[in-house]
């Protein structure tokens, strides 16, 4: 018998495939692909342009406007949908492919699925070079696309059509697995896009691909429970994968069983709400108070789907010396980190173990009875201290903040990257809901905030999507925005104008710096350098020529006047939000490691670089 095919180009093939791929969670099955972001150019518009145009199945096509805009709009999605359903994206050779390389570094480092299909270079070679061909000369299998392979999960060319069928497979392991998800890159030349293939028609059958709970061994769940029993100050630090796992229910249970403080990190916070009697805030070098002073004083600490970036760990100097760790996380990578006891599984499936296991054994802390209370209670009164800060000057950022989080929905989303926000907003921003707060803190990646809210409010239909954006991030990268437009989804800005890079502008200047490069001035003619007035920017007549409403704040009341005007709108609209230069939230106990000169001519860069030693020497290495 004769297997049965169907003829179709290699491009074709991909969109077909893709169109029939689900995954299934606890028994709940979704489609997986949602649809393709793409921007043509000689490398894709006939090949895989053809294939959208013609035969998508019910894929649908958005059109970007920067390819690295379009890949963080398709990882907001994959992140906002908790990584079960994703936006596959398309761009020509060179420079369209190129663009796409920072935004999927940004998707793995963030450990979220996004699918790259760049084209490449002819694999006939006919033509070579081909318009915006990179003559490698050295070695001529290289092409630009090869930019991909250090921050792809998962990369292959396909060089002949029939390639296709085990690189899709594959594509598909890693963009549906819990632990090594993030960008997957499959490199299409401009020629195989187009050539026929007889396909076995099975390669097109529906697939669901079950996203795996990954129980702890019994060993490592006892030995766990063994390392904690002696134990009486343990803290819990709370990272994305709470998120990824939906163990934001079972965390609230084991942490309220036993008394155990929960501390959140960026991609954690919202795991519990901000007024959970055991929610000690954020940690680290954007930490509050009450969770840094307990991190320091901690006897062990449970780290609970967390990759410990410096952020987290105010680069290794948030602990006591004798501290323990405990790691629950599903990447065995993550597991292995601080020299911690390895619970390599599923968060919630973990939990749940660990809890009964504790239970068990009757295991108790050693808090006293109102110390908790009375640390959250503290941080709460800073907080609100910050939300009602007036200014001389001005709008303060943390009162902008306050009138914010006051006036916002519960259930409103807010999307940030980069700048001095992301810090505030971890510090200060409190949610009520899970995955209302969407923090890319991987990367950091300037550009993420509108191209990500963007993405953020495709995944969320039936919610407030808001960006926080600084100044600096608007101008590197708003093109997004006219996407919303354009596919008629509502995002809402605020931006906030506080003249320049001033996240930056502060490190330096704690650093021994008089203040260099980081501010939007004029170059002055008498210094010849950028020490010049401000640069008068109408952010609000920019995202107005676009086609967005706008909106102008430069008090509390002026603020929370646009935030219900904003609300009532039906189109993207932009909240221009003046606020004072350095009015974000200083540091609370926390350090973060930045090199400093060992030789200098300044006095104040070698007093920094002698508080640095100093900082190290109280640092781990471990
Ligand atoms: C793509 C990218 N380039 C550079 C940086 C380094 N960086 C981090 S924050 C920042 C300044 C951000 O300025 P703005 O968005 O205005 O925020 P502010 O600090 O003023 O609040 C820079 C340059 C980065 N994170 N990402
Ligand atoms: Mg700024």
């Amino acid at each position: 018998m004769r297997m049965k095919t169907v003829r179709l180009t290699m491009a074709q093939a991909l969109l077909r495939f893709l169109d029939e791929q689900y995954v299934s969670m606890d028994g709940v099955e979704m489609k997986f692909v949602k649809g393709v972001m793409g921007i043509f150019g000689h490398g894709n518009v006939t090949g895989l342009g053809e294939a959208l145009e013609r035969s998508a199945g019910s894929l649908a096509f958005i059109q970007g406007k920067n390819e690295q805009g379009m890949v963080h709009a398709a990882a907001a999605f994959a992140k906002q949908k908790g990584r079960r359903q994703i936006y596959a994206c398309t761009s020509s050779i060179g420079p369209g492919a190129l663009n796409m390389v920072t935004a999927a570094a940004t998707a793995t480092v963030n450990r979220i699925p996004v699918l790259l299909l760049p084209g490449d270079n002819f694999a006939c070679r006919q033509p070579d070079p081909v318009l915006q061909q990179l003559e490698v000369q050295a070695d001529y299998t290289v092409s630009a696309v090869d930019a991909f392979r250090p921050v792809s999960r998962y990369f292959d060319r396909i060089v002949r059509p029939e390639q296709l069928i085990s690189a899709a497979i594959q594509a598909m392991r890693v963009l549906t697995d819990p632990a090594d998800t993030g960008a997957v890159t499959l490199a299409l030349p401009q020629d195989v896009q187009a050539e026929a293939y007889d396909y076995p028609a099975s390669f097109f059958e529906k697939r669901v691909h079950v996203i795996d709970r990954r129980p702890p061994s019994r060993e490592s769940v006892q030995r766990a429970a063994a390392l904690l029993a002696g134990k009486k100050r343990p803290l819990i630090i709370a990272g994305g994968g709470v998120h990824y796992a939906d163990a934001a229910r079972q965390l609230a249970g084991f942490a309220e069983a036993f008394g155990i403080p929960v501390a959140e990190t960026q991609a954690g916070k919202s795991a519990l709400p901000w007024n959970h009697p055991l929610n000690m805030g954020a940690i680290g070098v954007t930490g509050s108070l009450a969770a840094n002073r307990l991190a320091q004083e901690a006897d062990v600490i449970i780290g609970i789907g967390t990759r410990y970036s410096d952020f987290t760990t105010s680069s290794k100097s948030a602990f006591g010396d004798d501290v323990q760790f405990v790691n629950l996380n599903v990447s065995g990578f993550d597991s292995a980190k601080l020299n911690g006891l390895q619970l390599t599984a599923d968060a919630r499936e973990g939990l749940a173990a660990l809890q009964e296991e504790l239970s068990a054994n009757q295991y108790r802390t050693g808090y006293g009875e109102a110390e908790i209370r009375e640390r959250k209670a503290e941080w709460d009164r800073e907080v609100d201290r910050l939300y009602a800060l007036e200014h001389a000057d001005g709008l303060a950022q943390t009162r902008a903040l306050g009138v914010i989080n006051e006036t916002l929905l519960p259930s409103d989303v807010v999307v940030c990257a980069a700048g001095s926000l992301p810090g505030d907003l971890h510090r200060l921003w409190r949610s009520s809901e899970p995955r209302t707060y969407h923090m890319e803190y991987g990367f950091s990646c300037m550009g993420y905030e509108i191209s990500g809210t963007f993405g953020a409010a495709l995944a969320e239909p039936d919610r407030g999507v808001y960006a926080v954006v600084g100044d600096g991030s608007y101008l590197m990268l708003h093109s997004e925005l006219v996407t919303s437009l354009q596919e008629r989804r509502k995002i809402t800005v605020l931006l906030f104008d506080n003249h320049g890079f001033q996240c930056i502008h502060n490190l330096q200047r704690g650093h021994g710096s008089d203040g260099f490069g980081n501010e939007f001035r004029y170059r002055d003619a008498g210094t010849g350098r950028l020490d010049g007035g401000f640069m008068p920017i109408d952010f609000a007549a920019h995202a107005q020529s676009m086609g967005a409403m706008a909106y102008k704040a430069s008090t509390a009341e002026e603020l929370r006047e646009a935030l219900l005007q904003a609300r009532e709108e039906t189109v993207t609209t932009l909240i221009e939000i003046k606020v004072v230069p350095g009015t974000n939230t200083p540091g609370y106990e926390s350090w973060w490691r930045v090199e400093v000169p060992e030789v200098s001519e300044s006095d104040k860069v070698n007093a920094s670089r002698r508080e640095m030693a100093e900082q190290i020497r109280k640092a781990r290495v471990l």
